[in-house]
């Protein structure tokens, strides 16, 4: 309850900050995207990390506040980029279960890219795994409307929920992001390299991009460029930024 009650105060006085992760087109080496990915900056206590506040923000709904505001902000200041002249990039925004049952994400989520003047060619969606096996109906209504207004759709940490892959011929799917538990040891476990070169072979031939995540070696960066792996997140090229630190980046991939 005290944590319900921080959060709510927080959402009053604007303490979440959204940091960005640079998304790297493996063959070309360039900047194709970034991820956003929120943090709370509390006055005493420093930065809390979503890992901590998430899933209370889930249980009492106040993460539809909190996504609402991440997703203005990411929109907004991915479309300040674009008018101050950098070369335009997608930004994704992690959707929880909780805002994608609201009745009316879709209209949100249009009326937010008006307001911020983004154009949805620059907007993905990261949902999770679990929530697009969910309630594949119900998903698929609300993803083919995000999809028809140019907005692409991701499917985050794949691989680690139970699922059938039916989905993925389902539902509007762009890009497959495999989960950084599979990358960890590609370069030492057999199994998950085998794993992880049969996802992207999939994922290419269901005509859908691949992004590993959690990279964080030349060795496991070569494997993944060996088996044409599209893009990459991970320490190896840069950790989240704010804002400002990731432009130094975007400015040298122009
Ligand atoms: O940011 P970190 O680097 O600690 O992220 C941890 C987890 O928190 C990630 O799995 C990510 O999906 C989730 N997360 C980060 N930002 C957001 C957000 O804005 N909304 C939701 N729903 N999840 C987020
Ligand atoms: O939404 P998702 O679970 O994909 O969020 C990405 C999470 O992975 C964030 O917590 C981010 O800080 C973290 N992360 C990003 N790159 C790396 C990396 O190279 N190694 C590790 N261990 N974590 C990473
Ligand atoms: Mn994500
Ligand atoms: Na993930």
């Amino acid at each position: 309850l005290e944590l319900e009650n921080n959060l709510r105060r927080a959402l009053e006085r604007d303490e979440f900050v959204v940091y960005y992760q640079p998304q790297v087109e493996i063959q070309s080496g360039k900047i194709i995207g970034m991820e956003a990915l929120v943090r709370w900056q509390h006055p005493h206590l420093g930065m809390i990390f979503p890992g901590e506040f998430i899933p209370v923000a889930e249980d009492t709904g106040l993460i539809v506040s909190i996504g609402e505001r991440v997703l203005r902000s990411a929109c907004a200041q991915n479309k300040s980029w674009q008018d101050a002249g950098f070369p335009p990039l997608r930004v994704s925004v992690n959707l929880s279960a909780r805002q994608f049952q609201q009745q009316n994400l879709v209209k949100h989520v249009a009326q937010i890219l008006r307001e911020t003047g983004l154009d949805p060619r620059w907007l993905e969606l990261e949902i999770t795994e679990s929530l697009a096996m969910k309630d594949v109906e119900f998903t698929g209504k609300n993803l083919f409307e995000l999809r028809k207004m140019g907005i692409t759709i991701a499917i985050d940490d794949f691989g680690t929920g139970y699922s059938s892959l039916s989905y993925l011929k389902r539902l509007p799917i762009d890009t497959i992001k495999i989960d950084r538990s599979f990358i960890r040891d590609i370069t030492s476990d057999p199994d998950n390299a085998s794993i992880v070169s049969t996802i992207i072979v999939l994922a290419h031939n269901l005509k859908m991009k691949v992004i590993a995540e959690g990279v964080e070696t030349e060795e496991q960066l070569s494997f993944l460029r060996q088996q044409q792996c599209d893009g990459m997140q991970g320490y190896l090229f840069s950790g989240p930024l704010l804002a400002k630190d990731l432009e130094g980046l975007l400015a040298v991939a122009k």
